[in-house]
């Protein structure tokens, strides 16, 4: 499957950016392929336009998904935004439940400025609401937040303990993330604010308000947030990007003097928002110098070393390696003394991994290649293992070794997929007693 595939399920509005034609360039530019299934046409949107055109699409939607389900079809995520009717709730829903491998993004495009869109029923909000409970990520505004919790909807600036209460009981909507968008703290600013469920992270991003109100940003920002997060940023660096792109592209309409209701200015935004999201995700080494980062390798052979080499040695034996091998002065003294080469792995703007090597008569000796739990499976190995070939060509070394515990069979099979292969078995004696039990391999370059 192409786990990049997003499927965007929005309105088209022909003129006027906003809904499909936002979230398609938007989302492609960040490399991923945006699919789409569009919930209605319309010649322009409905904010500030009169006399537009508008197909219902609801009749299609079963039939266009049972035909990407004859086919087999896998989205990596579905971003669903601006639905043509009351019943394409439920159908969406359908949807999610057909596709459960997507991670879900709803984004219950309803209202705005405590006001529901005119072609949308009073049921609308309750509506949505069991949509957002589908998701895993929710994008309301404050208006449709407090329209689907039921609440009254209160003008800005807000304390941040009101914002708190806010995102607290959103929580019973089930999904693992929010953002929560129009957020603003004192007069001038706005902003968004967001909160990861699952891990607590939570956060906000303000910038000076423009004044006037701009068509299609909820879209824009919601697009741009979908393609960050899909692109494996956290949440933080995701609103990040996402605002930064939303409010240039006001900015830039702002100057302009431009009718509004032809949307956002984001085009020119496109390639800068392209290169932050890739700066801030793309997974990246960066060489082991500082003491700090000698105290993140450590740290993070903490977390890694107990559950990698669980049941295959006694926890003294694995308590001895990290605590003289593994431990600050022992990556120290391997770096300073004993001419090894560590690289911390950064992916999400967090070390996630750690590789060293050093060099020997012949070969390259590659000592140490670690990656968290939660981040295998997802080609990061990869990088490492492309530095250490890269390392060892630019010193004239035709081969890489290394030395791997017996009884740790998948880390064999992916040294193996590395082209890596078996030249002996070895019992080694680490010091103090114990003794690794190990497979040597190597691989000829
Ligand atoms: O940007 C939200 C949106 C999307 N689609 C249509 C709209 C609106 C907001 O007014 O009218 C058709």
């Amino acid at each position: 499957m192409n786990a990049k595939r997003v499927l965007a399920v929005h309105d088209i509005s022909c003129v006027g950016r906003c809904s499909l034609t936002v979230a398609l360039p938007i989302i492609s530019s960040v490399g991923l392929e945006c699919s789409v299934l569009p919930t209605a046409v319309l010649s322009t949107h409905t904010g500030g336009f009169t006399g537009f055109t508008y197909r219902d699409l609801t009749d299609d939607i079963v039939p266009i998904k049972e035909h990407w389900r004859a086919l087999g079809m896998r989205f990596g995520a579905i971003y669903t935004g601006f639905l043509g009717s009351f019943e394409q709730i439920d159908l969406v829903k359908g949807l999610i439940a057909d596709f459960p491998e997507a991670t879900v993004y709803v984004d219950p495009v309803m209202a705005d400025k405590g006001k529901l869109y005119s072609v949308f029923g009073p049921n609308f909000p309750a509506g949505m609401r069991t949509l957002c409970e589908k998701a895993d990520v929710i994008k309301p505004n404050i208006t449709e937040l407090s329209m689907m919790l039921g609440v009254e909807y209160r003008e800005g600036p807000y304390t941040r303990e009101y914002v708190s209460d806010m995102l607290e009981r959103a929580r019973a909507f089930g999904a693992r993330k929010i953002v929560l968008t129009g957020i603003s703290f004192r007069q001038g600013q706005i902003g968004s604010v967001y909160m990861d469920y699952g891990t607590g992270e939570t956060g906000e991003v303000m910038r000076p308000e423009i004044p006037g109100y701009y068509h299609g940003t909820g879209d824009v920002f919601g697009s741009a947030l979908v393609g960050a997060c899909e692109s494996g940023l956290s949440l933080g660096d995701a609103v990040e990007c996402a605002v930064d792109l939303t409010v240039g592209s006001i900015a830039r309409t702002h100057g302009s003097g431009e009718d509004v209701r032809y949307g956002v200015d984001f085009e020119p935004g496109l390639a800068d928002y392209a290169l932050d999201v890739r700066a801030h995700g793309a997974p990246h080494l960066v060489k082991v110098v500082e003491d700090d980062q000698i105290r993140i390798v450590a740290s993070l052979a903490r977390s890694i070393w107990p559950k990698a080499f669980h049941g295959m040695e006694p926890d003294e034996h694995l308590e001895y390696m990290i605590n003289n091998l593994q431990s600050f002065e022992g990556i120290s003294d391997y770096i300073r003394n004993k001419g090894f080469i560590y690289w911390l792995l950064q992916c999400d703007g967090r070390s996630v991994g750690y590789m060293a090597y050093v060099p020997e008569e012949g070969c390259l000796l590659l000592s140490k290649f670690y990656l968290l739990e939660e981040y295998r499976g997802r080609g990061l190995s990869d990088v490492m293992m492309s530095k250490a070939e890269e390392a060892a060509r630019g010193m004239g070394l035709p081969k890489i070794r290394l030395e791997t515990n017996r009884r740790n069979t998948g880390i064999v099979e992916i040294y193996k997929h590395f082209g890596f292969e078996i030249v002996r078995e070895t019992d080694r004696d680490i010091g103090d007693g114990h003794i690794n039990h190990d497979y040597d391999l190597e691989k000829v370059l």
